[in-house]
């Protein structure tokens, strides 16, 4: 699923603004020098879409990619699950989850945290929880934080592949193609069992499950619109691995330059 490459130079631009009552948006990108200043400019305008006058805080900052570390890896397959209610949403993640091998506890304890606030205060985290697939024991640094999985983007050369494949799922967004490409990171490390993911914006009700083994399934009606909890765990295969998993969801940079099942 993965491989090293030798690659052209590529930088990290990462973005993170808050407010003043804390964390409004980030965004992730890798890109070579001459796309660097869109990239960092799109950053800008996204913080003052999402958080306009409340906006306190923002950092760009920009890390040149080691070309040895660079991995590449396959876009994971799209499939859309329609159910009518929040209930049969959580039914059918619990399904998907338990299915990769991750114990119903674990899946229903992951499910009550983003449903009810995973951060200690009852907020939303800026990043997974990461459990532990047996036990549902919480292994992520800090619980409020969470882990960020940064360094990943899509290669340049299939950017139009990717929007066509999405148009055709009938899945074709800005925020589907982030997550599809978050998601197909995630999946690629090694010990990753599964993800789930609900949106923190109130009124995006679909979320996914994304794994090795199912691709990046997507659920209608996760949460009730107007709901502004949401969040992202990922289960990994034992307490023993969660530090590397989080070492290569933070600092391992991927480019999902493939898309092997089109
Ligand atoms: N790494 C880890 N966790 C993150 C990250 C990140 N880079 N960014 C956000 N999170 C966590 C954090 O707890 C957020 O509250 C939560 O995930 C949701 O983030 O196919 O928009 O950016 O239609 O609100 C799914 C699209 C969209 C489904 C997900 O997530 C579809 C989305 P959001
Ligand atoms: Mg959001």
């Amino acid at each position: 699923m993965e491989d090293r490459i030798d690659s052209p130079v590529l930088f990290s631009v990462r973005m993170h603004a808050s407010a003043e009552e804390g964390h409004l948006c980030g965004a992730e990108r890798l890109v070579g020098a001459d796309r660097l200043a869109a990239a960092a400019s799109a950053m800008l305008d996204r913080a003052m879409d999402r958080g306009g006058a409340r906006l306190a805080h923002l950092n760009i900052r920009v890390t040149a990619v080691d070309p040895t570390r660079l991995r590449r890896t396959g876009l994971l397959p799209v499939r859309t699950v329609h159910v009518p209610t929040v209930d049969d949403a959580w039914q059918a993640a619990m399904q998907l989850v338990t299915g990769l091998g991750v114990a119903g506890t674990a899946v229903r304890r992951a499910a009550e945290a983003i449903r009810g606030g995973a951060a200690r205060e009852g907020g939303n985290m800026r990043g997974a929880m990461i459990v532990e697939a047996a036990t549902g024991a919480r292994l992520e640094p800090d619980p409020d934080r969470g882990v960020r999985v940064t360094q990943m983007d899509l290669d340049e050369r299939i950017r139009e592949a990717v929007q066509g494949y999405l148009v055709a799922c009938g899945a074709w967004h800005p925020r589907v193609l982030e997550a599809l490409i978050l998601a197909s990171k995630t999946a690629a490390v090694d010990g990753v069992l599964a993800e789930l993911c609900v949106s923190d914006d109130p009124d995006y009700t679909t979320g996914y499950v994304g794994s090795r083994n199912l691709g990046y399934v997507r659920i209608l009606n996760l949460k009730a619109p107007g709901d502004p909890r949401g969040g992202r765990a990922i289960f990994v295969n034992g307490a023993r691995c969660a530090g590397r998993v989080i070492e290569a969801l933070e600092r391992t940079p991927y480019l999902v330059s493939r898309m092997d099942h089109v």
